[in-house]
């Protein structure tokens, strides 16, 4: 049995194309279903539907062989920034080029970021991503209090919790809407198959063939 672990939204939709082309159908749509296990039209082949922080959990620990997840999740989960796996248990072998997207920083449309970092004034940042921040505003010299939040981090610039924001931007619409503007940007983000390295050699075969297939499948 191979098991791949995704998430459910935009890495589920944008995944199915390359499953597809590796000959696999998934039969139940996990927008509907309330299983977390889904069958798939090769009855070796099955998808887990879980939390997109967790994908690196179930794939380093072998409860799924494969899993897709952001660059941006995999830093969070210990990965250095170049992306390499570094002991993890965790094989990255390729970057999908899907749920593409930048990590960036952004402040409300007042406040002057650009003086207030030359000034070196302590900023305090609001974001899912703390070890992403840290590491950028350390690397800037800029003093940060980060504060940690699970989601919609647009609004803590809005009501004064933060001076900034770490967070991930596509169109930028949900700045815009939020009155925020973007004044770093720390990285490119998109998400990454990933393989754990034990299962890779158990089972090479089968691994090997889908990775193949999503090698070949990757939008140019
Ligand atoms: O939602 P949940 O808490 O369960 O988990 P999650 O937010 O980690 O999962 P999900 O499915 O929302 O995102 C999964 C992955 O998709 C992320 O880890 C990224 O690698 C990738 N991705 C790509 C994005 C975006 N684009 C994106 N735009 N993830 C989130 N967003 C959010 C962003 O946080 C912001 O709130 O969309 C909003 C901005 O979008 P624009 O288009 O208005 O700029
Ligand atoms: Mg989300």
């Amino acid at each position: 049995m191979i098991t791949l672990a995704l998430s459910k939204g935009r890495i589920f939709e944008e995944t199915m194309p390359l499953l597809r082309a590796a000959g696999i159908e998934v039969l139940e749509d996990p927008e509907k279903s309330r299983k977390l296990i889904l069958t798939t039209n090769q009855p070796n082949v099955r998808v887990l539907v879980v939390r997109a922080s967790d994908v690196p959990t179930y794939v380093q620990y072998g409860g799924a062989d494969l899993g897709i997840t952001g660059k941006d999740t995999l830093i969070e989960h210990g990965m250095d920034w170049s992306g390499t796996a570094g002991g993890s248990g965790l094989y990255q072998p390729l970057d999908l080029q899907i749920a593409k997207c930048r990590i960036s920083v952004a402040v409300r449309a007042d406040f002057d970021y650009a003086s207030a970092v030359k000034q070196g004034s302590r900023l305090k940042v609001a974001t899912k991503y703390v070890a992403i921040a840290r590491e950028f505003f350390a690397a800037k010299g800029v003093h940060v209090d980060l504060i940690k939040l699970y989601g919609s981090m647009e609004l803590a610039p809005l009501v004064g919790l933060s001076d900034a924001i770490v967070d991930l931007v596509s169109t930028g619409n949900t700045l815009k809407a939020n009155h925020l503007i973007e004044v770093e940007h720390i990285m490119d983000i998109s998400s990454r198959l990933v393989v754990n390295q034990a299962a890779l050699k158990l089972k090479q075969a089968p691994i090997r063939k889908i990775i193949d297939a999503f090698a070949s499948a990757i939008a140019p």
